[in-house]
């Protein structure tokens, strides 16, 4: 825990704009003080996590605002400061004002996340905690909401700490054989230590998997749609969206560059993107806006490849589609449009008609299942919510994958014992342990101003 004296730092916790009450939050060790020459009612007469009556003052005592203080004196509080809410008056230039009498006073106004990094430091959560409270508060659906929630409820300190006191465990066990070298140790120890380390291995490895499913439900998923002109893009977009979005025509060359349309499905935030029809004949204008499409396909999480009749089609109906025109189609999804034409795309494709309708709800559950997010994320389980957790999952699993292979391979015990610490070490920071400066920099600068 810091020492060093703080100021006291003061934001509107609540969002900007117009609303009925807004919460201008204070936190240090003057926050007292300054709520006291703001509302004019004394330190001592602030009672503990109590509502009381304010009214606001400007410098030269008149009348700027009325509403509702509470103190929480530390450690009692988020940041285990002493804290100070004012409820006032909502709208951004109230807030302003009541922000610039605190300032006047003595406050600071905060920066972004500096309240949440204040609570960090008094140990109110650690930094695993942080970044679901982050998770949960810009969260763009129910489902990146609720397993954020179970992340802040701690099924992930949960599923860490099981991991790592299965990592200290063999990892005491190593050291007990290092200070008694002399008592070997047996095949039937070392399996069992073996096991220990695929445990947390496993354990690890799942967690790491987690992460891709979090991220899409997270940042939502982009989906592109890619294929040849008149391939019926556009018209699979407004059927996957419900409803007509994007322009059709059986003139070739409608869409321009790309379309963008955010929906939820399932609880998913997801963007469906509809790029340009691609030709060979393409130039100008065209060619550039076909370029933009695929740029922005590169950057989508699904690409969805649609195929229609006039496209690669070979004797017998079978569709060939990208690979005869010698296109990447790696992990794209294949589907084939305009079925209700009656034509036979091969079982390669999944059938789909804007027309009628048909496969639109299968392609759906395709296109979320190809990120991992078709089962629902089960009540309690644990998920990596950043790019920093997962690195240290990874870290975690090599470690544990050598420690194991050490043991297997009869090396020396200390070696074996080192690959264990690091990845009991790399469990600790997944957690937020040791984490440095530069990290909670970078974690803080994402919060918003307030929070
Ligand atoms: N019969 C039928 N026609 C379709 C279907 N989807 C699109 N079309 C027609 O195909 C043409 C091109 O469609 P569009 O969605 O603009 O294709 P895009 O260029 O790939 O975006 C238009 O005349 C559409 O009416 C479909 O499912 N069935
Ligand atoms: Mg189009």
């Amino acid at each position: 825990m810091e020492m060093e004296p703080r100021d006291t730092i003061a934001a509107c916790a609540t969002a900007s704009g117009a609303g009925g009450v807004a919460i201008v939050r204070l936190s240090g060790p003057a926050a007292l003080a300054v709520a006291a020459a703001v509302t004019g009612r004394a330190v001592t007469a602030w009672p503990e996590r109590r509502l009381v009556r304010v009214r606001l003052r400007d410098a030269a005592g008149g009348r700027l605002d009325d509403g509702l203080g509470v103190a929480m004196r530390g450690p009692r509080s988020f940041t285990g400061e002493d804290v100070v809410e004012l409820h006032v008056h909502g709208g951004a230039v109230n807030v302003g004002a009541v922000l610039g009498v605190v300032v006047a006073a003595g406050a600071r106004l905060a920066e972004p996340g500096e309240f949440t990094r204040r609570a960090l430091a008094a140990g109110k959560l650690s930094v695993a905690e942080a970044e679901a409270l982050l998770a949960v508060v810009t969260a763009p659906s129910t489902r990146a909401w609720a397993l954020a929630q179970q992340q802040l409820g701690g099924a992930l300190a949960r599923a860490v700490r099981g991991l790592r006191s299965r990592a200290s465990g063999v990892l005491a066990t190593l050291d007990a054989m290092l200070d008694f070298p002399d008592d070997g140790l047996a095949p039937a120890d070392r399996d069992a230590l073996i096991a220990e380390l695929a445990a947390v291995s496993a354990g690890a490895a799942a967690l790491e998997r987690s992460f891709a499913a979090a991220r899409a439900l997270g940042d939502g998923l982009v989906v592109a749609l890619v294929g040849a002109v008149n391939a019926g893009k556009s018209s699979l977009l407004n059927a996957l969206v419900g409803e007509e979005r994007v322009l059709v025509s059986e003139e070739p060359g409608t869409t321009r560059d790309y379309v963008e349309v955010r929906t939820i499905w399932d609880g998913v935030a997801v963007t469906v993107v509809d790029t340009a029809g691609e030709r060979a004949a393409a130039a100008g204008l065209e060619e550039r806006g076909i370029a933009l499409g695929r740029r922005r396909a590169a950057r989508a999480d699904v690409v969805v490849r649609v195929v229609g009749p006039d496209d690669g089609v070979e004797g017998g109906g079978e569709v060939v589609g990208g690979e005869a025109r010698g296109e990447a189609v790696g992990d794209e999804l294949r589907v084939a449009s305009k079925v209700d034409l009656g034509w036979g795309p091969g079982p390669a494709l999944l059938p789909t008609s804007a027309v009628t309708g048909a496969g639109v709800a299968e392609l759906r559950r395709a296109i979320v299942a190809r990120v991992g997010l078709a089962e629902d994320v089960e009540a309690g389980s644990a998920v990596l919510l950043t790019e920093r957790q997962r690195a240290a999952a990874a870290t975690a699993r090599a470690a544990a994958d050598a420690g194991a292979g050490a043991l297997r391979a009869g090396r020396p015990l200390e070696l074996a014992a080192l690959d264990v610490r690091a990845a009991a070490t790399a469990l600790a920071a997944l957690e937020g342990e040791s984490v440095g400066e530069e990290i909670l920099d970078e974690l803080f600068a994402r919060f918003c101003i307030g929070k």
